[in-house]
Formats: C-alpha cells, structure tokens, sequence
C-alpha cells in the first residue's frame, strides 16, 4: 500500500507544478468537507484528492491505447481528455499506482462528470475539486457556503452550471453529464 509520503514523491515527479499544487488544495479541501460530514475514512479521502487528476496531462494516445487494451466502453473513443482524465485516468490509477479501492476509484471516475448515484466519498470530491482554495469563479464564495451547508445542493449547483457553461460554448455534453443533472437538478 502506497503511504501518502511515497504517494505524493510519485505525483509531485507526474505532475506538472500547476497540477500539483491544485491536488494538494483539493486535499485540504476534501479534509474539511470530510471533517464536516464525518466522513471517517481519512486516508481514503487524501488519496482519492492526490489521485483525481493523475491522468489530466497525459497524452490522448495513451488514453486510446488504455480504452482498446482493457476493452472498455468504444463509445469513449469519441470523447477528450476532458473526460478520459477522469474515466479512464482511473485505470491508470489502478495499473500504474496499484491503488485497487474501489471506492477511491470510483470517485476518479466520477469527479468530472458526475454520477447518478454517487457516495459520500464520491461527492467530496466532486465539490472539492470545484472549491478548493484556488478557485475564483464569481459564485464560489457562495457555493462553498452551500457545500459546507449542504453538500447535495453543492453537487446540484455545480452540476446546472457546468451544464450551463457546456451549452455556452456549445461543446458536445457526455450522457452521463447529462444523467447526472437528471438526477440531481432536474425537477419532475
Ligand atoms: O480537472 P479539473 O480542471 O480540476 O476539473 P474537472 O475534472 O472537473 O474538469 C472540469 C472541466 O470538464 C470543465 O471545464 C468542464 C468539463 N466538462 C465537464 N463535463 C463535461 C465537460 N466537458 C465536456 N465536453 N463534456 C462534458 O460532459
Ligand atoms: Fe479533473
Ligand atoms: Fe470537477
Ligand atoms: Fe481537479
């Protein structure tokens, strides 16, 4: 098992300065938010933040390769690193860094897109990701306040603007971005 130490050696040599930094500010954010919602698993909540963007500078070559060795989903070859980093970047995690949690890697897989179910885990990461320290997006004062008031009306809030912002700039939606607002926005 790989402790945070050896962990953060390994993604501080991966990782450009920028990445790095930003990961190390999702972990203090993921702490705090698992601090509020007495998420007790710690360890797995710092990995999880360390690990979330391991792929994100990877080039789209390796991520076609990843797709048609495991055999995954060919639908995935139509997309971008936007949504590889966080779908397929968890096999990476797994074969490269050995990391076999299944939840840790299912908040990879969920962190950019969402899910329509989503843990505890998966959800602190979703927002963590969104409102670490270094964000400045106008609203994110605000959204942190809402996260840390109630984390399913952060994943909510940032699921409709992200759907916003997608629309604005007219760039293809992935369906599960778009099963996640349905579930998590859409009023019946
Ligand atoms: O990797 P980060 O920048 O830290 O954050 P992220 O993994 O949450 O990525 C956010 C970006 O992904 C953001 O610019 C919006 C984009 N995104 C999210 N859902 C979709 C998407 N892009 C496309 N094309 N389609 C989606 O469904
Ligand atoms: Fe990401
Ligand atoms: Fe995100
Ligand atoms: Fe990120």
């Amino acid at each position: 098992n790989l402790s945070r130490e050896k962990l953060l050696e390994v993604l501080k040599n991966k990782l450009s300065n920028f990445r790095f930094n930003h990961v190390l500010r999702v972990e203090k954010k993921a702490l705090e938010l698992a601090t509020r919602y007495q998420y007790e698993n710690i360890e797995q909540v710092s990995i999880a933040a360390l690990v979330h963007d391991y792929a994100k500078e990877f080039d789209d070559e390796l991520f076609i390769n990843k797709i048609k060795d495991k055999a995954l989903d060919p639908d995935l070859l139509n997309w971008g690193n936007m949504i590889w980093h966080g779908v397929v970047g968890a096999e990476f995690i797994h074969d490269d860094l050995k990391i076999t949690d299944e939840d840790i890697l299912n908040a990879v897989r969920h962190h950019t897109v969402g899910a329509t179910y989503m843990t505890l885990l998966d959800k602190i990461i979703y927002m963590a990701d969104y409102i670490e320290d270094g964000r400045d997006f106008p609203e994110v004062a605000k959204v942190r306040e809402i996260t840390f008031k109630n984390i399913d009306e952060g994943v909510a809030w940032q699921t409709l603007h992200t759907i916003e912002y997608l629309l604005n700039k007219k760039v293809p939606i992935y369906p599960q971005t778009i099963n996640t607002y349905n579930v998590w926005v859409a009023k019946k």
